[in-house]
């Protein structure tokens, strides 16, 4: 017997529907609130994958206990609708951008519904409304007022295929992480927001957050603290001096070479005449290389020597100056003091063009390789005889001192790059004005809405598609001409705060109620893919901490807890995806020949929730099964079930209870459900059925396969309503103990035997147990037994 999926699903779904039941009264207060939060999908075009319902289906779970618990949660969802993935499929197939969205955003809408997600719809946003994009842009308009949104001239990861700028996290070994197309780095006018002013703060976070810990070591990596030295190098006969980062101002009387980025601002004013054409040839193939390229531990050094020399401070030595692209302009100030001695990439550089190395460091062999160890300082003048940490303190005070060097602390973290030159993103909301002056718009002029274009595809050279709509870009402030801005913000914007809205997502006085923010804040537990684990957490960290100085959100963190789902690979263990079309699977299909409660059991039973596993269509059959096998018990068994309990069920019921309790908190779902498992096995081999247990059951299966969960609810046990709000179910600890003890045998108070035997047997059976056991009657044979003394599940002691 198996049950009809396709008509208890649509039922189920049509019942929430109809009666709101996921429905979030966000100003009850009341009780105990939970807040479950998904990374929002982009609204592609192909739909939902199999990987979305995975992380999606474990919060769906623990929501649903959640509310059985008495919580009031919020379990919301929403789409990340701006951003380059929709607009490029809008392009290449001819569509416009938005209808294109809207149209996505309802495949996903109707997919994630047939998933049977316990969402409340009502809370619905998409990052490119106009009424939620227009706090984006409040956002922003703050950032901009305070100086943290600003306008530079910086190297950028430019891409042409897509027609804009990437930020780091989204360019792959050099080429762009959507499309794989070739990134280079140029020069441009950018907006930048500056996220390196919370280097602080997002470090200090990652201490009083739950999240996994090599997710915290990703962030503090790319934040990438490092606590040196700045020194102060003068250009021997230039007015000119530049200034070096270094965590290693031990060494400085070991510097003898310094290198400038290539693209440093003093190379052309001091490179010889006679080094000029090196020197321009140099700089020109530097710039087609990526960045990851250039940092390329076994790449072969190349360099150019700009026939100018430095003056080292701490001796007065004269140094030659050379340019190399191992030397990058975005990090510390774009030049170094080389030690060859005890750098590997000095050591090569310096070996290939015979420059000096002097060691300073006691230790190694110099003339095999640079020693990187710690030593004691030699060659060092005052520092002789010093250690590393003390010869470091000792330099910076003699570099303070004498005026030519200060500590300092350098954060490999950029800026973050905050506009594209493209069409499908929030407009900026800044105007620059004739005179030169930039100015945000007022609030009352927010939204500003992103207006309709013929033509969306990106312009030439860099030029964003805005530029085409002059009426739209000409305006005039307080008698004042001026441009609008026509770059739009990255698909990073909306998702840096859309969290927040979904609290409040009506509202339109401010971007959610304060007291709300108060008694929601912050998301309790957080599920997406580890590939955001840089990027969006740390863009999205970094505007909450800053709304929190602003004293617009009352937590620092925004997301206390943090679980990141596996990677769902194909059949034979290969990334599903583009390249392997014929392992994509489509969640449609498997719900329409198996059922969603078939997907969302199978997904949570493949194996740890965070584990990369691969799909296995013998797996959903099997789940299939199993899931036929438990109505079959619910529609088979019913005159074997019973008001009053015999207690057969008692172990493995409360078991059960404990266990799936236990494990859907910690989300170890796969062995809550192979618990729920041998719960329906045992039923199967009981005489009775005891109906609170079952139904007790019924409620925990829900969370994973609510809509036969629902349908046995109603059909087996005539429930009128929805089993979303029921009671969860409870264990009593005593009833866990165990089917078997040993128990220990006697003989006139000497240890002869031990046996098992079931938990709770009565004196007179382990009596009769006890004495017919070969090891005892050894020594009762022929004997008197004067008595026997039992201690229940424990001891049995016969005197003869
Ligand atoms: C002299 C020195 C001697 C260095 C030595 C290291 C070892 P972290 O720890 O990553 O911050 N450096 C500084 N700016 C650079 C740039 N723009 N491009 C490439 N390399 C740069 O690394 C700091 C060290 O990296 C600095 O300390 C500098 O080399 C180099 F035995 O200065 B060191």
């Amino acid at each position: 017997m198996v049950f009809n999926h396709k008509k208890i699903e649509k039922k189920w779904q049509q019942y929430w529907d109809d009666h709101n039941t996921f429905y979030t009264d966000i100003r009850d207060f009341s009780k105990p609130k939970y807040y479950a939060l998904d990374m929002f999908p982009y609204p592609s075009g192909i739909g939902l994958h199999v990987g979305h319902p995975e992380g999606y289906t474990a919060t769906d779970i623990i929501c649903r206990k959640k509310r059985m618990e008495g919580f009031n949660v919020l379990h919301p969802m929403g789409y990340d609708s701006f951003g380059l993935p929709a607009e490029q499929y809008a392009i290449s197939t001819g569509n416009n951008p938005k209808d294109f969205t809207n149209e996505n955003i309802k495949t996903f809408t109707r997919q994630l519904k047939t998933l049977g997600m316990s969402y409340d719809w009502s809370k619905e946003i998409a990052t490119s409304d106009p009424s939620f994009y227009k706090w984006t842009q409040w956002i922003f308009k703050q950032l901009f007022d305070d100086g943290l949104a600003k306008c530079v001239d910086m190297p950028v990861n430019w891409c042409e295929e897509l027609g804009t700028v990437l930020a780091n996290d989204e360019v792959i070994d050099g080429k762009s992480e959507r499309g794989g197309y070739p990134v280079i780095r140029k020069n441009m006018r950018q907006w930048v927001i500056d996220i390196v002013a919370y280097a602080e703060k997002l470090l200090d976070g990652l201490d009083t957050i739950d999240w996994p810990e090599s997710t915290k070591e990703m962030q503090r990596n790319w934040i990438g603290k490092s606590i040196g030295a700045s020194v102060t190098f003068s250009v021997d006969g230039y007015d000119a001096s530049f200034d070096v980062f270094t965590t290693r101002a031990d060494t400085l009387f070991g510097a003898t070479y310094c290198v400038l980025a290539p693209e440093h601002e003093l190379v052309d004013k001091i490179t010889t005449t006679d080094k000029k054409a090196d020197v321009d040839a140099y700089k020109l193939a530097a710039a087609s290389k990526s960045e990851i390229e250039r940092t390329e531990l076994n790449k072969e050094k190349t360099g150019a020597f700009t026939g100018a020399y430095a003056i080292n401070p701490v001796n007065g030595k004269k140094v030659p100056i050379w340019i190399s692209d191992y030397v990058l302009s975005t990090y510390g100030t774009g030049a170094i003091m080389a030690v060859p001695a005890h750098d590997e990439r000095d050591y090569e550089f310096a070996t290939k063009f015979g420059i000096e190395i002097i060691p300073v460091l006691e230790g190694g062999d110099i003339s095999k390789e640079a020693f990187v160890g710690d030593g004691v300082h030699i060659n060092s003048d005052f520092l002789n005889g010093l250690g590393k940490q003390d010869a470091i303190d000792t330099m910076i005070n003699w570099l303070e001192e004498h005026k030519c060097g200060t500590k300092k602390i350098n954060y490999r973290l950029r800026e973050w790059i905050f506009a594209r030159q493209r069409y499908w993103g929030e407009p900026i909301p800044v105007v620059t004005l004739e005179n030169g002056n930039q100015i945000s718009l007022r609030d009352d002029e927010l939204p500003l809405i992103l207006p309709a274009l013929k033509d969306y595809s990106p312009g030439k050279g860099g030029a964003s598609p805005l530029d085409r709509d002059q009426d739209w870009v000409n305006v005039e402030v307080d008698g004042i001409k001026g441009k609008r801005e026509t770059s739009t913000m990255p698909g990073s914007a909306g998702s840096s705060w859309y969290f927040l809205r979904y609290i409040d997502p009506n509202n339109d006085e401010v971007l959610a109620d304060k007291e709300l923010l108060k008694h929601w804040l912050p998301v309790d537990l957080y599920i997406g893919g580890p590939e955001h684990a840089v990027g969006h957490l740390l863009y999205a960290r970094m505007w909450n901490n800053y709304l929190y100085d602003k004293g617009v959100v009352p937590v620092k963190e925004p997301f206390k807890k943090l679980i990141h789902q596996g990677m769902i690979l194909g059949e034979n263990g290969i990334k599903m995806g583009k390249r392997f079309p014929e392992f994509v699977v489509d969640p449609d299909d498997i719900v329409e020949q198996f059922g969603a409660d078939t997907l969302r059991v199978y997904e949570m039973f493949m194996g740890p929730l965070e584990a990369s596993k691969p799909w296995s269509h013998a797996g959903v059959e099997g789940t299939r099964k199993w899931l036929d096998r438990v109505y079959r018990l619910f529609s088979e068994y019913q005159d074997k079930m019973v008001e009053t309990n015999n207690h057969s069920l008692d172990r493995v019921y409360h078991a059960t209870v404990k266990k799936v309790s236990g494990d859907i908190e910690t989300l170890n779902l796969n062995t809550a459900i192979s618990q729920m498992m041998i719960f329906i096995n045992e039923c199967y081999k009981a005489d009775e059925l005891y109906i609170e247990y079952l139904k007790g059951f019924v409620k925990m299966f829900a969370c994973f396969a609510p809509h036969l969960g629902e349908e046995l609810w109603s059909t087996v046990f005539n429930e009128q309503e929805s089993l979303t709000y029921a009671d969860w179910p409870t264990y009593d600890e005593k009833m866990l103990v165990q089917d078997e003890v040993e128990i220990i045998v006697q003989v006139n108070g000497k240890l002869r035997a031990k046996f098992m035997m079931a938990n709770g047997s009565s004196d007179d059976a382990i009596k009769e147990e006890a004495l017919a056991l070969d090891a005892v009657k050894t020594y009762t044979e022929g004997k008197e037994i004067r008595k026997v003394i039992v201690i229940k599940n424990k001891l049995v002691n016969i005197v003869v």
